[in-house]
């Protein structure tokens, strides 16, 4: 986003075909040393989804984890829009403990261990404390959640995401009248992310809320996309969901839930703040320095046909959670 100072530029290859399809022209674009060439070779599909059963899953998917995500409550497709296939949203990521390349979380991510995995409770609560993942999925009915995911550098997706309301975890932990704000932290280790052996960004990655943005209906806690366990580029075992913010505030493989009474210091927001608002809200109308927010690419696309449409307020959740910032100056908390 920052870092490598570059633009809102086309995907490096078109990921738009059957999985089956693209590993194999995959390995043959590489084996021919022309991998980056790819983009001018994908046919445009506009096919519909693939069935998520044909997802393949993980292996190594924790038991408790496998059972919740068959068990999970039905959802529909509130957008009405097209699903950006699996392919795409597993092999285009931002998750720079991985490296900063769209494709490099696909490529290193492998080496994430998601068992045991535990999240530290702290700060303004009555039930602090560490909690196993296990802990932590038990009372939640996993459901169906189809949301537009708009990134700050202009492209976008629509994900069928699996998760739990983060309200009813939060819950769980009794939060003080004082807990005004939730900070969420992704793992540091620099022995599984090749990412963290690099500055490119002051480790670990930390995210927040407001607590009524925290216990909005909309928020989720995912733990599956396309009926199966999260990949790890995609933040598994845990990671949120904010849909009518940017991307950045979705913190990914989440170990550590702080509750605090005045606002966290953020990763994009202390790094770069007049780039990276605390609240992220998806604002057509506030552009980024160095590029337009009137628009997006919509997933997948091409080099020829980019796909751009135009960008929504609150990516289109406004109806929903615009009460949240009644009185507020958008253009300064932006
Ligand atoms: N820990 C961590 N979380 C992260 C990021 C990251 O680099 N590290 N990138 C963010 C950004 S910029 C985006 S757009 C989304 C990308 O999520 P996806 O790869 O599942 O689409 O993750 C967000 N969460
Ligand atoms: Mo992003």
């Amino acid at each position: 986003m920052l870092i490598l100072n570059r633009s809102a530029s086309e995907p490096r290859t078109s990921e738009i075909t059957s999985e089956t399809v693209y590993r194999q022209r995959r390995e043959l674009l590489k084996a021919a040393g022309l991998f980056g060439a790819a983009a001018f070779f994908s046919p445009l599909l506009h096919a519909a989804p693939a069935a998520f059963q044909s997802v393949p899953d993980r292996k190594n998917v924790p038991g408790f984890l496998r059972e919740k995500l068959t068990a999970r409550k039905g959802g529909q497709n509130a957008t009405g829009e097209v699903l950006t296939p699996f392919e795409v949203v597993s092999t285009y990521n931002n998750f720079y403990e991985f490296g900063l390349e769209k494709s490099d979380p696909a490529e290193n991510a492998g080496s994430l261990r998601m068992e045991p995995w535990s999240v530290r409770v702290e700060g303004l609560c009555e039930a602090p404390g560490l909690y196993t993942l296990e802990d932590i999925l038990k009372p939640h009915v996993l459901e169906d959640r189809i949301y537009r995911f708009r990134c700050v550098e202009a492209w976008s997706m629509v994900v069928p995401w699996q998760g739990f309301p983060l309200r009813d975890l939060l819950r769980r932990f009794r939060p003080s009248t004082g807990a005004r704000y939730v900070e969420f932290t992704t793992l540091k280790d620099p022995a599984q992310m090749p990412g963290q052996r690099t500055e490119s960004l002051p480790w670990p990655y930390v995210e927040g809320l407001r607590i009524d943005e925290a216990i909005h209906p909309l928020t989720i806690m995912a733990v599956g996309v396309y009926g199966r366990s999260l990949p790890p580029q995609n933040g598994a075992p845990l990671r949120l969901i904010v849909p009518w913010k940017y991307g950045f505030k979705s913190a990914k493989s989440i170990v550590r839930i702080r509750f605090l009474a005045g606002q966290p210091s953020t990763t994009w927001s202390k790094l770069a703040p007049a780039e990276y608002g605390f609240y992220a809200n998806v604002n057509p109308a506030v552009d980024h320095p160095r590029w337009t927010q009137r628009r997006e690419r919509r997933l997948p696309g091409t080099l020829f046909s980019p796909n751009w449409r135009e960008t929504m307020q609150f990516n289109g959740y406004g109806p929903e959670v615009a009460g949240l910032y009644r009185g507020m100056n958008l253009n300064r908390h932006f």
